[in-house]
């Protein structure tokens, strides 16, 4: 998987690219992140990628010769998407089709935004990752390589928890726990100490089904609502408050 980022702050991205798991992935080969600085290609003494908007107004725009010019001496992996705001919604769903690819690059806007030439003649698509407003794209583009990268086969140290975790099946996650048994009075669940694994099993179900019926009755309604095996889980629990 090879995943291209263009940036006015390379150092961010990079240093990022760097760490943790995704290190880990980079140094196997099963991911090659490459960062680009978007004042490479800057012609003016001041390697301007910036300038005041037509029309008027405050702010400054990405300039299009320094983006094209920068992406075009790479010419990197398509789609080429750029972070912003106006974005489809980059979800887990949308991370399961990246990481199905064998590359894809990235475009981080900055300022106001870029000239409407680069989003029209340059990239393919657009990616949000949230309604929320960034001053730049590039914590959105880490928030998609990070999501992406985990999903690559040979990223996780672990390769089982990356399904096992909450949205693949459309449920937040069961409870957790580890020693000790006992903490300040508050006791690990019996059914977890029980050995019964079958029975655990259907205990960390009904605990996600009842998390996110409380907390994300949205993701609930996805999926079509609770069906009769799961409302008879939830019961023998107790979980079947409300229902
Ligand atoms: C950006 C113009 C890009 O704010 C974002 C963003 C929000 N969700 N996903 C990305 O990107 C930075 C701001 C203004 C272009």
């Amino acid at each position: 998987m090879r995943i291209d980022v263009f940036t006015i702050f390379p150092a961010m991205v990079g240093h990022f690219a760097d760490q943790s798991l995704l290190r880990r992935a980079r140094a196997s080969g099963a991911l090659d992140v490459r960062v680009h600085d978007l004042r490479s290609a800057a012609t003016d003494p001041h390697r301007s990628v910036d300038d005041s908007p037509f029309g008027g107004g405050a702010g400054m725009v990405l300039m299009p010769e320094p983006v094209f010019g920068a992406v075009e001496s790479v010419d990197p992996p398509r789609p080429l998407l750029y972070l912003g705001p106006a974005g489809g919604r980059f979800d887990q769903a949308a991370a399961a089709e990246l990481a199905a690819l064998d590359g894809f690059s990235l475009l981080c806007g900055r300022y106001e935004g870029v000239d409407e030439r680069i989003r029209e003649h340059l990239c393919d698509g657009e990616l949000s990752v949230g309604d929320v407003v960034l001053s730049g794209g590039e914590v959105a583009a880490m928030v998609v390589i990070e999501a992406v990268g985990r999903l690559v086969p040979g990223v996780m140290g672990n390769e089982s928890s990356a399904e096992d975790e909450s949205f693949s099946d459309g449920l937040l996650e069961y409870p957790h726990y580890t020693r000790p048994a006992s903490f300040r009075g508050w006791d690990v669940p019996e059914v977890l100490r029980s050995g019964d694994h079958g029975r655990v099993a259907r205990w960390r179900r009904a605990q996600a089904l009842r998390r996110t019926i409380d907390r994300r009755p949205d993701l609930i309604a996805a999926r079509g609502g609770i069906d009769g095996t799961e409302r008879r889980l939830l019961e023998e629990f107790g979980l079947d408050d409300g229902l």
